[in-house]
């Protein structure tokens, strides 16, 4: 008997490669890249770079990658980072800002993960015989863990005009920024424009099988290039993996209103349920964090409970489950998702 279906909303980077994009895969034309000689890579670094209004762009395998070495490209050994308190380069990456580039998070929490610059303003440290100075500020667009909020533009221009009338740098994580750009209407390359870097994904919500881009000046993107050779990221034969890029970057980004519909619907589902104190309106894009505190449960427990009937989702901390959607699960699935988050609510309550 065939296995019932898991309906995975764990994560966006769960999806696979579509079959257009395994075709493509197959028929791929490459060459060495650590050559710079691989065609289907070359397009893909261009259009990337096109897609964010950079002159450059470096394909690497992960957004840890990309966002690794966009720190390490604005920064010394010894500064301070600025980011929000939540934020993924701070508390998913393995430390790495400290590993790679021997820098010291500045932590600011914000509202909904959104900085504002006069949050920012009041945590820049300018160095002395004490203290270490702050070189770069990194934004994230969505904030994931926030829930898949969205940065108001103008906030984003007003952090990037202060910090660079400062000398600062400013890295956005923009590992969904094609998600941002879909609910907002503000296309990427607008979003990323006074930005000195941004990494974004092709995996997660554009279904590729791997891979990144860190995106910006010429001259950034070739120090990039060094550092990812360094983090044994210089592939050979990678164009397999931009064919399947190049389709997640031209078509992928076009569907995503699809997954910010079914969030909606998760969302106001989840709202509706007995003790969940939960405002559906939050939800911009593609991922829902609700909090389970009034119910007398761990979040691993309660994943247990959703798991035995058919659906995968993880907590993001003891209290607060996160629902992401993407391209492998449908409408219906989202519909069942909150029948069955519905009767394990009941099941704690
Ligand atoms: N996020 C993953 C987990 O690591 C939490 C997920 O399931 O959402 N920036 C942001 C904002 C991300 O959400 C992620 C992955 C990354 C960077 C890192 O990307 P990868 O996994 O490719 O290294």
């Amino acid at each position: 008997m065939a296995e019932a279906k898991l309906i995975d909303l764990r994560s966006d980077t769960v999806t696979r490669p579509t079959p257009q994009m395994r075709a493509a895969m197959a028929s791929a034309e490459v060459g060495d890249d650590v050559y710079g000689e691989d065609p289907s890579l070359n397009r893909l670094e261009q259009r990337a770079a096109e897609a964010m209004g950079k002159e450059a762009a470096l394909f690497v395998p992960t957004g840890t990658m990309g966002n690794t070495i966009g720190i390490k490209i604005h920064t010394g050994h010894g500064d301070e980072v600025l980011c929000e308190a939540h934020s993924h380069v701070l508390d998913w990456e393995h430390s790495m800002m400290a590993w790679f580039a021997g820098c010291v998070a500045r932590a600011v929490a914000a509202p909904g993960g959104i900085l504002t610059w006069p949050a920012i303003a009041g945590a820049l440290r300018q160095g002395g015989p004490n203290n270490a100075h702050t070189s770069l500020i990194t934004l994230e667009d969505t904030h994931n863990m926030a829930g898949g909020t969205v940065y108001p533009q103008a906030a984003i221009d007003e952090i990037c005009e202060e910090a660079h009338r400062r000398g600062l740098k400013v890295h956005i994580d923009g590992a969904r920024i094609f998600n941002a750009a879909t609910a907002s209407g503000v296309p990427a390359s607008r979003i990323a424009r006074d930005a000195d870097s941004v990494m974004f994904c092709l995996s997660k919500g554009l279904c590729a099988p791997v891979g990144s881009m860190l995106a910006g000046t010429g001259e950034a993107i070739a120090r990039a290039r060094i550092h990812r050779k360094r983090l044994g990221g210089g592939m050979r034969q990678a164009g397999v993996l931009a064919a399947a890029g190049l389709i997640a970057l031209e078509q992928m980004t076009l569907r995503l209103a699809e997954d910010h519909a079914n969030a909606k619907l998760l969302a106001e589902g989840v709202a509706r349920l007995p003790c969940i104190d939960f405002d559906p309106s939050h939800v911009q894009t593609n991922i829902v964090i609700f909090d389970t505190l009034p119910l007398s449960v761990t979040t691993g427990q309660f994943s247990d409970a959703l798991k035995d009937r058919g659906i995968l989702a993880n907590g993001v901390d003891h209290r607060r489950m996160r629902l992401v959607t993407h391209h492998d699960v449908t409408r219906a699935d989202c519909e069942a998702a909150v029948e069955v988050i519905g009767e394990s609510v009941s099941a704690f309550a």
